[in-house]
């Protein structure tokens, strides 16, 4: 089964926990957008909140109704993807650089469903660079914070995400820089360092968020606690 094709499985299977009457994250990136097709599909009475204008644009397209994160006190569920599902379902986020909204709406949720492909479940996190938001404003200053702050903990020096067009500015306006890590050993501690950087707004991290993963396989979905 191709990857796509694992995606697909894993966001279907998640479509099927949404009740009519909820308020409901709408995750980014390609494994969230099949969540999301699947979801309008069912015609259901349900609000989406979209965690960023790509998803807010695809939900809009089906016929999603949509509501602002200010305008609910509360998400029934959220449904998003992932590029790491590590140990104790801790995460690597970000790299659709969507994060910040991510975050936002997940600590907004009453509960939070990955959904992924098989490739996705790592024994350890990290292989995926981490992505860390960082205000533009004197953000080569913020880079070089973030440099020190790698080498405390051995690894390489994070650098500044750039696409065709150039830098890649975030839905919020900021930047992103990448931390290549190969192995995060501490990854509580290297969230708590990197809060404290002044110019970085958040991280890629989603520690003790997500309440289960729906992982596409070959054998089908499989339920990770
Ligand atoms: C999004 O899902 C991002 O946080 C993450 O980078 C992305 C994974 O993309 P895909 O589902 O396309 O593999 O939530």
């Amino acid at each position: 089964m191709s990857a796509d094709a694992q995606k697909k499985a894993s966001g279907e299977a998640a479509a099927l926990l949404v009740e009519p009457g909820m308020v409901v994250g709408l995750g980014t990136g390609s494994t969230a957008a099949w969540f999301v097709k699947a979801l309008a599909a069912r015609k259901l009475d349900v609000r989406g909140v979209p965690t960023s204008e790509a998803t807010a644009s695809l939900a809009r397209e089906l016929g999603i109704p949509l509501a602002t994160l200010d305008d609910v006190m509360s998400i029934d569920l959220t449904v998003d993807g992932a590029d790491e599902i590590g140990p104790g379902l801790s995460l690597i986020k970000g790299g659709g650089a969507a994060l910040l909204r991510e975050k936002l709406v997940w600590e907004a949720s009453k509960r939070c469903v990955v959904i992924a492909d098989a490739a996705k479940h790592v024994k350890v996190l990290g292989k995926f660079p981490l992505p860390i938001e960082v205000v533009r404003f004197g953000h080569p200053h913020t880079g070089r914070r973030l440099a020190d702050i790698a080498a405390e903990f051995d690894l390489p020096p994070p650098r500044l995400r750039m696409a065709d067009r150039g830098i890649v500015v975030t839905d919020g306006g900021n930047v992103i820089y990448d931390m290549a890590s190969g192995a995060i050993t501490e990854p509580a501690a290297l969230a708590s360092a990197l809060k404290a950087v002044t110019g970085v707004v958040d991280h890629g991290l989603f520690l003790d968020l997500a309440d289960e993963a729906l992982v596409g396989t070959d054998e089908g979905v499989v339920k990770l606690l």
